[in-house]
């Protein structure tokens, strides 16, 4: 499902029909914006949008697969091209965005040979930098070392909510890295190389993220969901819900708990990501044979889960599901230490020194705490991993098609996957809130079959699988048992609850 990023000349290729009367005034407030703010109109606007994750939670940096989606939130850059090039081996760049209360206009000039992020200030236009030093690798990747880049002006527009879990973050560097390649003459901008060096650039932004939502953002096509895999190498494909009755609709939540990865890094996701990586290792170094080391893979710290499940499995013949059932065996008898293990006990597990397992797995980012819970976290990811495979079973398997008079059954089958997926996050990977569980319990109440916390959680958003006739229901519980008993912006309650349709991924309308 590779190819370029569609350039398109309608916003019909991007929006749906609900969606496009909004979006066109939204559109043309940007180029006017723009015209207005540099004098001179934009070239053309770039699109990526912000995704949720409808299973396979904190799973894509042990590489395996999940099913996220487009919605139709997004990032709009409006770009040109006329600024004056600058001096000295430098470009600039002038960025604004429509919000210049939140995100102050900047300007900066940047060496043709690095572009220097400092990651440790909370700033919007970090990610628009981290973009920026993606697609010039690949533009000196493919021109050489003295490619010179353009200078820019921009204008950015972005609805999805920062820090919700809707991956705003993905969107921009998605967005930035297309608008910067378009911006410099690149007329086919590859979707994989696109989605690739977002991801690694992220990372520069200081959290070590896996891939799932700049492939979700790149990549999705209107009407599916899309399942992302990520070995042997990045790949994606849609995947489709088959016709129920009554349809079913995905519900997204905001809990209006704030979680930003930047700042509690060290004690939750990047902690996480740590996690994983150890128990890979350990497991990696107590069930395989001496010698079979992990492989160097695409996990943010090199080593994956997935790496230590492919070397034990090598050559197996049984199937995927077996070999997670499995697992999940020989990981409960083999890190049984409930309440964790010290970095001591890790690296003696390991065989290495205490010094050289914080070099491999603790000096890209701060972490904190004593205890590792590496058993807990390899038994989510295990479970999360089926739960997925369920998933798409149902979804695409003949055998599980609903029938005209059960699909009431094969939603709640396809729901009771993502309740299950919530209780695994709140009690196993520990990375759900009270105010989550919360909403969760008050929809599933009302009527939704499946309710879960939807991206990296801790706050953030939750995602409801929803018959389409019960919708009303649970915003009205929602209301009154959730949002009525806190303080919350009336301007916030307009996007607190929004019935999101999958949506395309990134685009790039040229104008004239
Ligand atoms: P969100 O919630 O969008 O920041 C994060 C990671 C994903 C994935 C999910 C958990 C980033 C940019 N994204 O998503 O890669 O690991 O958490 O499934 O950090
Ligand atoms: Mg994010």
């Amino acid at each position: 499902m590779s190819g370029p990023v569609p350039m398109v000349a309608a916003l019909s290729d991007i929006y749906t029909t609900q969606a496009l009367a909004d979006q066109g005034v939204r559109w043309n407030a940007l180029l006017d914006k723009f015209q207005a703010r540099f004098g001179s109109p934009a070239h053309f606007v770039a699109r990526s949008p912000g995704r949720v994750n409808i299973i396979g939670e904190h799973i894509d940096y042990s590489l395996y697969p999940c099913l996220p989606m487009a919605i139709t939130p997004d990032v709009i850059l409006a770009v040109s091209t006329d600024v004056a090039p600058s001096v000295d081996g430098t470009f600039k760049i002038k960025i604004a965005n429509v919000d210049e209360d939140r995100f102050p206009a900047r300007e900066f000039d940047v060496s043709y040979s690095e572009v220097e992020i400092d990651a440790t200030k909370h700033e919007w236009t970090n990610y628009f930098k981290s973009g920026l030093r993606g697609a010039l690798g690949l533009l000196r990747k493919k021109y050489g070392a003295d490619f010179k880049p353009k200078s820019m002006q921009v204008l950015m527009d972005g609805t999805v909510p920062a820090g919700g879990g809707l991956s705003s973050s993905a969107a921009v560097t998605t967005t930035s890295a297309l608008a910067i390649m378009v911006a410099n003459g690149e007329t086919a901008v590859d979707k994989k190389d696109l989605t690739e060096v977002a991801i690694v650039s992220e990372r520069a932004v200081g959290v070590n993220s896996g891939g799932m939502d700049q492939a979700a953002s790149v990549f999705s096509v209107r009407g599916s969901a899309l399942l992302t895999s990520f070995t042997p190498t990045l790949s994606a494909r849609p995947v489709f819900f088959p016709k129920t009755n009554p349809e079913l609709c995905f519900m997204i939540v905001q809990s209006y708990v704030t979680s930003n990865k930047q700042v509690t890094g060290p004690i939750h996701y990047n902690l996480r990501v740590v996690e994983c990586s150890m128990a890979a290792a350990y497991l990696n170094a107590k069930l395989c044979p001496p010698g079979i080391d992990l492989p160097n893979d695409a996990g943010p710290l090199g080593v994956s889960i997935h790496g230590f499940h492919d070397n034990y499995f090598k050559d197996s013949q049984k199937s995927i599901t077996e070999q997670l059932e499995d697992l999940i065996e020989l990981t409960k008898k083999t890190l049984s230490q409930e309440k964790g293990y010290t970095v001591e006990e890790v690296a003696s597990g390991i065989g290495i020194s205490v010094d050289d397992l914080k070099a491999r797995f603790m000096s890209s980012f701060p972490v904190q705490g004593e205890y590792f819970k590496l058993r807990q976290r390899a038994l989510h990811v295990f479970t999360e991993a089926l739960r997925v495979l369920r998933f798409l079973s149902l979804l695409e398997d003949p055998a599980h098609a609903p029938s005209p008079n059960d699909t009431i059954q094969f939603n709640q089958r396809l729901g009771s996957l993502m309740n299950e997926t919530q209780d695994s996050c709140r009690d196993v990977y520990e990375c759900s809130c009270p105010e989550i569980d919360e909403i969760c319990q008050i929809a599933r109440e009302a009527g939704s079959y499946g309710s879960r916390l939807t991206g990296a959680g801790w706050g953030g958003c939750s995602v409801h699988l929803v018959p389409a006739d019960k919708v009303d229901v649970i915003k009205a519980a929602l209301v009154e048992k959730y949002y009525s008993r806190r303080q919350i912006a009336e301007q916030n309650m307009e996007e607190a609850i929004v019935v999101s349709r999958p949506m395309n991924g990134s685009a790039v309308f040229k104008l004239n």
